[in-house]
């Protein structure tokens, strides 16, 4: 197909509570959709970068920028585009995989609306829900974390997994254990806060029988997990530190981590998270998807990844109201634990125009140039 033009969109998103990892605390989110058009369907994209460059190096001013001088520019030339080569037209430009896979996701919601099939289908579903756990912040006390992961509880999530930092790491854990017990399947995220140096309380924490520590030391540090995961029992998950399928490869190679969550915006699109599923499944390596706070449409397209077959643990594939107090499609609800995976066309949810045009801040129309 022939894209038309593509919308730059900006929606201000308030959280339901303010949510603190080891970079940031978010009470707010302000959110850079694309609206692919084409002759034959539109296509919706979420791009999953945070308002500054504290995840990785990426942020959303710049994302738009990169998409409208360079990125659109390079999609519109093309008139036999499908999503397939959204990725290899591209790879020219350096980095920037979470513009790159916001408009992929777009195209390709674009395609699939027309073919009239499901992205769970597209990608190769095998569940009609997806297991879900939840991501808890970092709190002011013990005390308020305890309230939190009880109240997560009671809705149904089958997994909790606290954000760590360096003093907020042994005593939660051993509090979360200690009220709710052995049975909840519990983790940890330390989003690059520790050091190598820091392998001795990193151990601590395998008296608690956890699912994983999930990136525990820098992107960059590959070697240096490989020699942590020597040092600690628990099973080490890499984030941040994963960008490719290459990535992912070498990664398991030199042993530096045995379970990965996959972030299709992390990774550079969906295409790219299904090759490192893929990957994962051949090698016997459990994989998870990840989450960015997305809308229900970013959630829509997570929760159909989330449904292929490697996908073996639950994801931070959260209901809806656990960020938002109101989406701007119709809210995902956690089911006995579970999200439904869309079965309509493309993401299978559409956004309610009404929410939408409420939380808008700025639209911008990229126009393809002229043939
Ligand atoms: C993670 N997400 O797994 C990320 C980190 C994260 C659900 O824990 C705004 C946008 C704030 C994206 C805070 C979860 C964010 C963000 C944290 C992503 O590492
Ligand atoms: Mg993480």
């Amino acid at each position: 197909m022939k894209i038309t033009g593509v919308e730059l969109r900006r929606v201000q998103m308030p959280l339901v509570a303010p949510f603190r990892t080891s970079f940031k605390e978010e009470l707010h989110r302000d959110i850079l959709l694309v609206r692919v058009v084409t002759p034959e369907a539109e296509g919706w994209g979420e791009c999953v970068t945070m308002e500054s460059p504290l995840y990785s190096e990426e942020y959303t001013d710049g994302a738009a920028e990169v998409m409208r001088r360079f990125l659109i520019p390079a999609l519109t030339a093309r008139p036999g585009l499908d999503a397939n080569r959204v990725a290899p037209t591209l790879a020219k430009f350096k980095g920037h995989p979470m513009a790159k896979a916001a408009l992929e996701m777009a195209v390709l919601d674009a395609e699939l609306r027309a073919a009239g099939v499901s992205f769970g289908r597209y990608l190769g579903a095998v569940r009609d829900e997806v297991r879900c756990g939840v991501s808890v912040g970092i709190m002011n006390s013990v005390g308020e974390l305890l309230d939190a992961v009880a109240g997560y509880l009671d809705e149904g999530y089958l997994r909790i997994k606290l954000k760590i930092q360096p003093g907020w790491d042994i005593a939660p854990v051993r509090a979360v254990r200690e009220r709710f017990g052995d049975d909840v399947p519990l983790q940890v995220d330390a989003n690059a806060a520790y050091a190598l140096t820091d392998a001795r309380t990193l151990a601590r924490l395998d008296e608690f029988d956890l699912e994983l520590i999930e990136q525990p030391l820098a992107a960059g540090d590959l070697y240096q997990h490989a020699a942590l995961a020597k040092q600690v029992r628990t099973p080490i998950c890499l984030d941040e530190s994963i960008k490719s399928a290459e990535d992912a490869a070498l990664a398991l190679a030199i042993g530096a981590c045995s379970i990965v969550n996959i972030k299709p915006g992390r990774v550079g699109g969906y295409l790219e998270a299904r090759r490192i599923h893929d990957l994962c499944q051949a090698n016997g390596i459990a994989v998870w998807c990840g989450g960015m706070l997305e809308t229900g449409l970013g959630r829509a397209a997570n929760v159909a990844l989330a449904a292929l077959p490697g996908f073996t643990l639950p994801g931070d594939t959260s209901a809806s109201r656990r960020y938002y107090a109101a989406d701007i499609t119709e809210p995902f609800v956690l089911r006995d634990g579970t999200l439904a995976v869309p079965r309509e066309p493309g993401l299978g949810v559409s956004p309610l125009a009404d929410r939408l045009a409420e939380v808008t801040s700025d639209t911008e129309w990229v126009r393809a140039d002229a043939a």
